[in-house]
């Protein structure tokens, strides 16, 4: 059950990050809120969150590539898996320590496209049909950049963006983006949805968005 002022809540204020809740209730059209595991709190700027049947699911990896893809969880699941255990941090403030993060190493969905790694720059695309993401050539082939297919050892859930979405280890939060469906390799970076709203296109955790001082190693 939720009361009128939770609705209002989520349905009528501009929060901060298009924060939904975290309370337990059934709102009618926008699918079920659950309390998010460990802290986080779940985030989605289109007021809803899409479903996607993993048999349905395609990650298409296009642009300049050699090998067009798109990918099925089936493909996902085939090529190398890795695991990291590390924290999910949102620039507005909250953290999330120590979470099992699986899945393909974004470098490894790149090579298995034959995607140039001269070109400077990625985008990511969602499901969501409103959120993107950026990153440049260099932050997509590091070894803390994932495509993830599951968070605590399960699934990644709908509300966190599944079945699959990108986890930027090293990046605040708004990198990570939910429902991913597309990676597209590009000659220049294309700032993402939160950057074209203010936010860092570098967005290295405790360095930018005017935080902290300390770059993190
Ligand atoms: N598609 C999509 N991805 C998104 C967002 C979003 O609103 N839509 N919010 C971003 C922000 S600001 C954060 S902090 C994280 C939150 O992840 P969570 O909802 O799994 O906690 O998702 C990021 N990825
Ligand atoms: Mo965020």
């Amino acid at each position: 059950m939720i009361g009128l002022g939770a609705v209002g809540v989520l349905l009528g204020r501009q929060a901060q990050e298009a924060i939904t809740s975290t309370v337990s209730a059934t709102v009618p059209g926008l699918g079920s809120i659950i309390p998010a595991a460990g802290g986080f709190r779940i985030y989605t700027v289109t007021g809803g969150y899409p479903a996607m049947d993993p048999a349905d699911y395609r990650l298409d990896v296009t642009g300049n590539v050699t090998t067009p893809l798109s990918l099925t969880m089936a493909d996902l699941a085939d090529l190398p898996q890795t695991s990291m255990t590390k924290d999910f941090q949102c620039v507005t403030g909250w953290r999330v320590d120590d979470v099992l993060w699986s899945g393909v190493l974004l470098s490894d969905v790149l090579a298995a496209a034959g995607a140039s790694t001269t070109s400077s720059a990625l985008r990511f695309f969602s499901f969501d049909g409103a959120y993107t993401e950026s990153l440049t050539m260099d932050q997509a082939l590091r070894d803390d950049v994932l495509v993830a297919t599951s968070m605590f050892g399960e699934p990644v859930t709908r509300e966190h963006g599944g079945p699959v979405r990108l986890y930027v280890a090293p990046m605040y939060g708004y990198k990570s983006l939910k429902w991913m469906s597309g990676i597209e390799v590009v000659d220049e970076v294309v700032p993402g949805y939160w950057e074209v709203r203010g936010y860092d296109i570098d967005a290295w955790v405790g360095a930018s968005n005017g935080r902290d001082d300390e770059p993190i190693a």
